[in-house]
């Protein structure tokens, strides 16, 4: 399989490139950060290729897809996994370009690059899309207002490619996975404070990349006739609070 994974710099995106080229197939690791790109794929080796690229900017993929080799092309999996949640202020107070940034990414990247490969894959007759959702676009929590939306989105948006999708042969899938440890995602949620990040986890047995890695690897490996809509995961410690009401 030919396997293009945006965001794979760090966290779930390098843990599923790593599971992916582990047995055998070709994988595009593709993020903003080179320098970490060039490292995944020095240690992945021919079956991992490099390609730096920006999902906010659609020159950035255009060009990206455009500089793939011929023996590159067709992919069989693209895994919309780069994404990102900034701060955890409510509402009122969270930067608009904070939220800006969130929905270029978490869902105008997404569906950019759904856009460019979805033809090839329906012309095919074949092919997956696997999107990262998030409990977060399931359930609603203070300070998830923005973030939470995008994940929706991505939830919603997989249903419906679904609709659009039955009898070609293409598949898709939502993966919403909670509390998961061991990557940058709560680093970049707290713009690089750290003692913050790792207080989330603290006292916790999380998810990890791993995990993410292995039931997205179980998806893109099933029988063609088999689709997976939605995958919602949590770590066993993970569970749900009561309605809050504000009593006077
Ligand atoms: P990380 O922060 O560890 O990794 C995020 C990846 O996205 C990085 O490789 C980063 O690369 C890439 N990325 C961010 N912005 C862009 C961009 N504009 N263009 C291209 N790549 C970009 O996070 P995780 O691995 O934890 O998260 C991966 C996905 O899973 C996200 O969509 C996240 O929302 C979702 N998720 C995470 C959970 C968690 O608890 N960790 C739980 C549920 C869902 P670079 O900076 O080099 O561009
Ligand atoms: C990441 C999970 O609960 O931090 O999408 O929003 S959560």
């Amino acid at each position: 399989m030919i396997v293009f994974i945006t965001g794979a710099s760090a966290g779930f995106g390098a843990e599923m490139a790593r599971t992916f080229v582990n047995n055998g197939h070709q994988v595009v690791i593709s993020g903003r950060r080179k320098d970490r790109l060039d490292a995944l794929a020095a240690e992945l080796g021919d079956l991992a290729l490099p390609i730096v690229m920006d999902v906010t900017c659609k020159e950035s993929i255009n060009e990206a897809l455009s500089m793939l080799p011929q023996s590159w092309r067709q992919v069989d999996v693209l895994i919309n996994n780069a994404g990102l949640a900034l701060g955890t202020q409510p509402a009122h107070e969270a930067p608009l370009a904070d939220w800006e940034t969130m929905i270029a990414t978490n869902c105008t990247g997404l569906v950019t690059m759904t856009r460019a490969l979805l033809p090839a894959m329906v012309e095919r007759g074949s092919g997956l899309i696997i999107n990262l959702g998030s409990v977060a676009g399931h359930y609603p929590y203070p300070g998830g207002n923005v973030y939470g939306a995008t994940k929706a989105f991505v939830d919603q948006f997989t249903l419906n490619l679904r609709a659009d999708l039955a009898g070609t042969g293409v598949r898709a899938t939502n993966v919403a996975p909670g509390l998961c440890g061991g990557t940058e995602f709560s680093n970049v949620r707290f713009k690089g404070d750290d003692a913050a990040a790792a207080k989330v986890y603290e006292g916790t047995v999380p998810l990890t990349a791993k995990d993410i890695a292995a039931t997205v690897f179980w998806i893109a490996t099933l029988p063609p006739h088999m689709n997976i809509n939605t995958i919602e995961m949590m770590p066993t410690c993970q569970g749900f609070s009561p309605f809050a009401i504000k009593r006077t």
